[in-house]
């Protein structure tokens, strides 16, 4: 690629693909890759061009996936490997592309590697794994190598009877931490994971836990936060470890033969030095990353779920996106714009008013923010039609997912089932916990939404909002928020310079109601206002003296220019 070729990533548009929840094909309940096919002019028409499929490898799903047991066959529920080759090309007929994700932090424990890997201390795979002898405390008792808790609770180490050794995982303990510094299973991964798709026409990867690979040589502790726990919080030291660097420059050798996109998910990185390290052009490793200023937004310190509903400020989310919009400022480094993903509670929800009257409205005003953001601009499958949360009075047996179920338990096992903690764990779960974005697609107003047929139960209860907010609704009417998405997806194009590529500045900052910023492009500016309140507030003064246009208002009425109605949201050029 010549210096003055743009790459193809950074002007796209993605669309989010959660298989188990998207479109069932066959009357089981559970969504599968003939789905997707299916939906594919439906996702082509909302002006996306590439897709991304969260992970359809072959699991025994303790995690939705992301604990792959080959990297070379596909979940059987979703379907066959002559599905997925007919679903790529069929991607490609219609002119977009397809990324996949690359998961290679941890298989799963069924993965062959790993079964041959605990089977004996001298087995030829052994050293792919890590796995450590145990320690002892000042009684003689057994111990971990050290106290490093795993994301999803408890001690990141498992003790394997079998060979009398600590193996790590950084998820659950069927998630075993592959060794990225064994130079056998670094080349298995890159042939198996990676070279194999790319061949069969990936055009890139979301790479899942990004900077994990490499952890520090001598395992230190974490520092203790957790005063009641033996486990600590440890992401900051498991985290871009010593040799990460190297790791994604050797990826990337792969990569580039492809003309292939990394996007790689960037936990626990506060550092700007850091992510450049990663994202800037000339260091040739990842493409762009996900940081997560934004979503970690109103999160506990301690746990991400010891917090209330809304327990932030709006210049908490202002810096949040300030920050990763800050990114491009003097490097050449690229970012990304997205609020939701199948980790996330819906935006409407955590960000918006998801009650019936300003749902649709605030919906809009969070499009309206992230499509004028720089970088690439990513979108979860119901985003588009503004998916709220599961309804709280849902009962805890709704949860799904291994972070909310292992989150609740751990709290009732601390508080000895306090009625009361139990109930503010629950709170913060319908606020923040990974289910929401994993009911099922809302396609139509039908019992099951048209995900799945009527007569079976889907994997997961269907949201009761179906019956308003749906995909078949929001196209019949070009007001809704599909419409608006639509719109939006087109000025982005339009206005690329600007929305895409210009230069971020926050403008009125200390304004706690009214979010306002301007992008400047290389020839024009953009200013971009959202009132985050259900209350009407005074249009900001912008010292400026050039004339306003205004290109795009979630409020379609004729409105006042010195005020803002509750949750409306404007983009004005400036000329
Ligand atoms: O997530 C990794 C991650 O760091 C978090 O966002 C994670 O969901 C959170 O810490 C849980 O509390 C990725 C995937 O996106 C996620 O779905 C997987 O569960 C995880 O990796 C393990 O593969
Ligand atoms: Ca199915």
């Amino acid at each position: 690629m010549t210096l003055t070729q743009r790459p193809w990533w950074k002007d796209v548009a993605i669309y989010q693909i959660y298989p188990a929840s998207f479109q069932d094909s066959n009357g089981d309940g559970i969504g599968d890759l003939q789905g997707i096919i299916q939906r594919l002019d439906y996702i082509k028409s909302v002006g996306v061009d590439v897709v991304w499929v969260c992970p359809m490898y072959e699991s025994p799903q303790l995690d939705m996936g992301y604990d792959i047991s080959d990297y070379q066959a596909i979940y059987g529920p979703y379907g066959t490997m002559a599905d997925m080759d007919q679903l790529i090309a069929e991607v490609h007929r219609r002119g977009m592309r397809i990324i996949l994700d690359l998961v290679v932090n941890h298989t799963s424990d069924q993965h062959s590697w790993f079964k041959e890997s605990r089977s004996s201390k001298s087995n030829p795979k052994r050293d792919w794994y890590i796995w450590k002898p145990a320690n002892s405390d000042e009684r003689g008792n057994r111990k971990p190598p050290n106290n490093w808790r795993s994301n999803f609770g408890g001690s990141a180490w498992k003790w394997d009877e079998h060979t009398q050794e600590y193996y790590l995982h950084l998820f659950c303990p069927e998630q075993p931490d592959l060794n990225w510094d064994n130079n056998e299973a670094r080349r298995a991964i890159y042939e198996t994971a990676m070279i194999y798709w790319l061949e069969k026409g990936a055009d890139g990867f979301r790479v899942d836990t990004v900077n994990m690979y490499s952890k520090d040589p001598s395992f230190p502790n974490a520092p203790i936060t957790d005063h009641e726990a033996e486990w600590q919080e440890a992401g900051l030291v498991y985290c871009n470890g010593p040799r990460m660097n190297e790791y994604l420059s050797e990826m990337n050798s792969i990569l580039t033969r492809y003309d292939a996109m990394t996007v790689g998910e960037c936990p626990f990185t506060p550092d700007r030095n850091k992510v450049i390290d990663y994202v800037g052009a000339s260091k040739n490793r990842l493409s762009m990353v996900f940081q997560f200023d934004v979503v970690d937004v109103g999160l506990g310190k301690i746990f991400k779920f010891q917090t209330a509903p809304f327990a932030y400020k709006l210049h908490d989310l202002k810096d949040a996106i300030a920050r990763t919009q800050g990114l491009l400022h003097g490097t050449d480094a690229w970012t990304t714009s997205f609020v939701e993903n199948h980790d996330q509670a819906r935006a409407i929800s955590r960000f918006g008013d998801d009650g019936p009257q300003w749902r649709e409205r605030s919906g809009k005003l969070l499009s309206l923010l992230f499509a004028s953001l720089s970088g690439t601009l990513f979108i979860y499958q119901g985003q588009e039609i503004g998916m709220i949360n599961m309804p709280p009075d849902w009962p805890i047996e709704e949860y799904k997912d291994v972070d909310s179920i292992n989150y609740y338990s751990m709290v009732a096992q601390r508080s000895g089932n306090n009625e009361h903690e139990l109930s503010m764990a629950k709170k913060s779960l319908q606020h923040l916990s990974r289910d929401h974005a994993r009911t099922p697609m809302q396609w139509d107003s039908a019992r099951n939404g048209g995900f799945t047929g009527d007569s079976v139960e889907p994997w997961m209860r269907m949201n009761p909002s179906t019956a308003e907010l749906n995909v078949s609704r929001q196209t019949a009417s070009k007001d809704s928020l599909l419409a608006f998405w639509r719109r939006m997806l087109a000025l982005r194009k339009q206005a690329n310079d600007v929305l895409v590529n210009g230069h971020f500045e926050l403008v009125d900052e200390a304004n706690e109601t009214v979010f306002s910023f301007l992008k400047h492009g290389k020839t024009r500016s953009a200013l971009v206002v959202c009132n985050f309140s259900s209350n009407e507030s005074r249009m900001p003064q912008i010292a400026s003296d050039q004339k306003k246009e205004a290109v795009m208002d979630n409020v379609s009425e004729a409105t006042s220019e010195s005020t803002l109605m509750p949750w409306q949201a404007r983009i004005y050029m400036l000329h």
